[in-house]
C-alpha cells in the first residue's frame, strides 16, 4: 500500500509583480551590507500560518476555512529591515503593528483550527525573509514598499536541489 500523499503548505500574502520588483530592490539594498544565502526574489513573501506537511485528504477543509476568513483588505508598509541572530534570518518588515494584518491572521488560525490546526505558541512577526544564514554587517535604511493587501494566498512548498520553490495553489480575496 503506497503512503498517503502530503503536501508542505503555508497561506502566506504572494505579491504581485510590482510589488515584488519593489521588494527585491529593497532586498538587494540591505544585501549589500553583510553575506549569506540570498532568497531569490520570486520566492519573497509574508508567511501567516505554516501548516506543515499536510495529508492531501485535510485540503478540503483548509480550502473551505480560507473562504470562511473574515477579514477586510488594507495596505501595508514595508519599511524597515531587520535580523534574527539566532536564526541568522534577514528580514524586510513593517515598523508599524498592522492591526489589519493581525486580525487576518487571527481570523485564519481560528478558521483552521476545525481542521486540526494550532497557532505557533510565538508571536507572529510578519516579515519577508530576504537571505538565510545571515552575518550582520549594518542595516540600512530601505525606501519603504507599499503594498496593497486584497487577498490571502494558500502555497506549496517544494525543496529542490536549488533550494525551495514555491506554487500557488489558490487564492481568495478579502473583504472590500
Ligand atoms: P521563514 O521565511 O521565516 O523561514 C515556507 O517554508 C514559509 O514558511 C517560509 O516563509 C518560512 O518562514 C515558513 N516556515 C517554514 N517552516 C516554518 C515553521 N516550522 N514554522 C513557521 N513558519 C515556517
Amino acid at each position: 500500500m503506497s503512503a498517503r500523499r502530503k503536501r508542505r503548505l503555508f497561506f502566506a500574502l504572494w505579491p504581485d509583480a510590482e510589488v515584488r520588483n519593489s521588494l527585491a530592490s529593497a532586498a538587494a539594498v540591505v544585501r549589500k551590507h553583510g553575506s549569506g544565502r540570498s532568497v531569490p526574489d520570486e520566492n519573497l513573501h509574508i508567511t501567516l500560518a505554516f501548516l506543515g506537511s499536510v495529508d492531501e485528504e485535510v485540503l478540503d477543509c483548509v480550502r473551505s476555512a480560507a473562504e470562511q476568513v473574515n477579514a477586510g483588505a488594507f495596505s501595508l508598509t514595508i519599511d524597515r529591515a531587520g535580523w534574527w541572530k539566532r536564526t541568522g534570518i534577514l528580514w524586510l518588515g513593517p515598523s508599524a503593528g498592522p492591526a489589519a494584518l493581525n486580525r487576518l491572521v487571527k481570523s485564519l488560525w481560528a478558521a483552521l483550527e476545525p481542521c486540526g490546526f494550532w497557532p505557533d505558541f510565538r508571536d507572529f512577526h510578519p516579515h519577508v525573509t530576504i537571505a538565510r544564514r545571515w552575518r550582520k554587517a549594518r542595516l540600512p535604511e530601505i525606501k519603504p514598499v507599499h503594498w496593497p493587501i486584497d487577498a490571502l494566498m494558500l502555497l506549496e512548498s517544494h525543496t529542490g536541489q536549488r533550494g525551495a520553490r514555491y506554487t500557488l495553489l489558490e487564492r481568495w480575496p478579502l473583504i472590500r
